[in-house]
């Protein structure tokens, strides 16, 4: 079987195993959580988050034993976070604690594929509305089927921007996160968004209904699939500083243009946290 053929295989089975996943975490939406916390009092995660984890590996794990798996709540157990040049699959089972733990209607179940430390393709499922976004390199991005295409806006005085707060809540952070915000909204732009779910929103880049994300803090489980789904829409994914994204670096800015994403990158002052590849 051609390589090609493999991934496309392999892309089907992350559909599948994501729409199952997504279904999972609707049906834990309306039972009671168990709630504790991992690195900070605010990072929040369920018996779901772990449960959704174990399915959606075992069955990968099953069906392609050769394959490496990362995934967060993996992660957070210890497990290495390395990406090699075997086909790994990079994965957040439930993108949106928080919203999953208040009910709020912004979260979703992401799965990326890399070979050779290179994005094949991405899935991600909205578990709230069951919207799928698809994208596999070269062959499109897609919403439900539908051709994804982000926006072509460059005047970002007419840009819609997207975020999220991340793990740090100190005082010098907030100063900085709030002080990038501000020289964003003074552009002027349409307005600023934190929807509470990293992978959603940047799904949103790619549908075109918002110019540009950035955010400090997140991690590869993050964006490996949405990278994937906005640079087939036509958008941009690189790192803060204005050069190639570094799936570990926890930094990313992405937007439907390239105008867009350099002003974004002008704008931020940096903040620093650590990578998610380092030794644990
Ligand atoms: P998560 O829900 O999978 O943890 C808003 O908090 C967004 O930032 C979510 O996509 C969330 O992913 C992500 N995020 C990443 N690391 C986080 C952390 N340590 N605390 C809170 N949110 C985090
Ligand atoms: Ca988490
Ligand atoms: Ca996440
Ligand atoms: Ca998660």
């Amino acid at each position: 079987m051609e390589e090609g053929e493999c991934w496309a295989e392999c892309l089907d089975v992350a559909v599948r195993i994501a729409r199952t996943a997504g279904q999972l975490v609707q049906e834990a939406v309306k039972q009671e959580k168990s709630v504790s916390s991992k690195s900070t009092p605010t990072d929040l995660v369920t018996e779901a988050d772990q449960q959704v984890e174990d399915l959606i590996i075992s069955t990968l794990r099953e069906r392609f034993p050769s394959h490496r798996f990362i995934g967060e709540e993996s992660s957070a157990a210890g497990e290495k976070c390395v990406l090699t040049d075997n086909p790994t699959w990079i994965i957040d089972p439930i993108d949106g604690t928080c919203n999953f733990v208040h009910s709020f209607p912004m979260v979703a179940v992401s799965i990326g594929f890399a070979v050779k430390k290179e994005l094949e393709f991405g899935v991600i499922y909205h578990c709230f509305d069951g919207t799928l976004y698809t994208a596999r390199r070269g062959h499109g991005a897609f919403c439900n089927g539908v051709r994804l295409q982000v926006s072509k806006e460059k005047d970002m005085s007419k840009a819609l921007i997207l975020t999220e707060i991340g793990a740090k809540r100190d005082p010098n952070t907030l100063d900085i996160f709030l002080g990038n915000m501000k020289k964003l909204l003074s552009a002027p732009v349409h307005g600023v968004r934190i929807i509470g779910s990293s992978t959603l929103a940047l799904c949103h880049i790619a549908s075109g209904a918002a110019e540009a994300y950035y955010q400090y803090g997140l991690h590869c489980w993050d964006i490996a699939a949405a990278a994937v789904i906005i640079r087939e829409a036509g958008g941009c994914v690189i790192d803060t500083t204005g050069g190639p994204l570094d799936l570990m670096s926890r930094r990313v800015v992405a937007a439907g243009s390239q105008e867009i994403a350099d002003y974004v990158v002008q704008q931020l002052q940096p903040i620093s946290y650590g990578r998610d590849d380092h030794d644990p």
